[in-house]
């Protein structure tokens, strides 16, 4: 079956649903496509830290705004390789690596990287990273060392992206999601909300993103987290049922997807998210930290995950082995 074309009207209106029906309808397209409970848990890693030439209005790490976060150089390799024991042991199947810079340029550190993912990638982990602007070349590498996916998030609609970023345009991030498709790799691209913008750039993003052929395997939706330092430091949060509607709205649109529930998870309750996971989420990242800000306990997310039902996703090497196994 082929995957239908939204328009902008279209995802409107799956958007302002009156919101129970608009949990069901997610739920039952969530049921068609995947496992109910099932959630895939990512967990995340920054290997070089802060310092960025980017002036993403969101984030801690751009070097021109004053917040707390420290400058940290890349990670060696076994540091990195640590990191994967302690998360693997703390069930996660996947493990995002994430670096502050606007993109990747040939030289000993994408050396490193390369032998990071090769590492990780022996340890049965599904590795994905997330390291800004890529050639198709770059990509081809990666992915010969063995990374699952390539994060690369659009953040918005296409007509609010010059309010948050004015570094880099629209077009350089759909151009590196190409080259991410063409090297073979999975995408994982999605956006933040809470930074002021409006319902219709909501759905711009879910529209640009919907139409990406193939659909992203994954796509994450971050709440912002409000750092202060930041031009966004004084955004309010998000209301908790603006999150269950891009969510469910995202389950709809795109259908096979692994809709991910990101950033923001450490001020929304355990009722928030388990309407979250009901209209469509099913994948977290776990562990105390995702870049520079706190997320929950890992404890706490296990105990969520005790009281909801849900179980964790294996890492598709896993499986395979298993499968061999019989
Ligand atoms: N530098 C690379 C890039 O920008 O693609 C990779 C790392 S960057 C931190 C990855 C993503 O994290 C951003 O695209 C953004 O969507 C998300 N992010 C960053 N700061 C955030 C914040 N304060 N709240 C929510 N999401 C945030
Ligand atoms: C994504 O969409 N969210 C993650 C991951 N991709 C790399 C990052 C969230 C970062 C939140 C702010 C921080 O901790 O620095
Ligand atoms: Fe740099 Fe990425 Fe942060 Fe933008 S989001 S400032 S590119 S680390």
């Amino acid at each position: 079956m082929s995957i239908k074309n939204w328009t902008k009207e279209e995802i409107m209106e799956v958007y302002n649903t009156p919101l129970m029906e608009l949990i069901y309808r997610a739920s039952e397209v969530h049921k068609q496509h995947h496992t109910i409970g099932e959630v895939q848990i990512s967990s995340l890693l920054s290997i070089k830290t802060g310092g960025c030439p980017e002036d993403c209005a969101y984030c801690p790490q751009a070097a021109r705004y004053h917040t707390e976060v420290k400058v940290h150089k890349l990670m060696s390799v076994p540091e990195v390789s640590e990191a994967a024991d302690n998360a693997k042991a703390g069930g996660a199947s996947r493990m995002c690596l994430g670096a502050a810079w606007r993109e990747v340029r040939d030289n000993k550190d994408f050396d490193k990287v390369l032998d990071m993912v090769k590492t990780i990638n022996s340890k049965g982990l599904e590795v994905c990273a997330t390291l800004g602007m890529v050639t198709e070349d770059q990509a081809k590498k990666l992915a010969e060392a063995g990374l699952y996916a390539y994060n690369h998030n659009i953040d918005t609609s296409e007509e609010n992206y010059n309010n948050i970023i004015s570094t880099r345009t629209y077009d350089d991030r759909l151009n590196t999601i190409d080259n991410v498709r063409k090297a073979g790799l999975t995408v994982c691209s999605g956006g933040i909300i809470g930074m002021g913008e409006s319902e219709k750039d909501r759905v711009g993003m879910l529209y640009t993103l919907s139409l990406l052929r193939p659909q992203p395997e994954s796509v994450p939706i971050n709440a912002l987290v409000a750092v202060e330092g930041t031009p966004l430091e004084d955004q309010p949060p998000v209301p908790i049922w603006d999150m269950v509607r891009m969510i469910a709205t995202a389950r709809i649109v795109l259908p096979k997807t692994a809709v991910r529930l990101s950033a923001g998870r450490l001020s929304m309750s355990m009722e928030g998210q388990a309407l979250c996971f009901m209209a469509g989420a099913n994948s977290i990242f776990a562990g105390e930290k995702l870049l520079t800000t706190p997320n929950p306990l890992y404890n706490q997310d296990m105990e969520m995950f005790r009281i909801l039902g849900l179980t964790s996703k294996k890492a598709f090497a896993d499986v395979k082995a298993e499968e061999v196994a019989g």
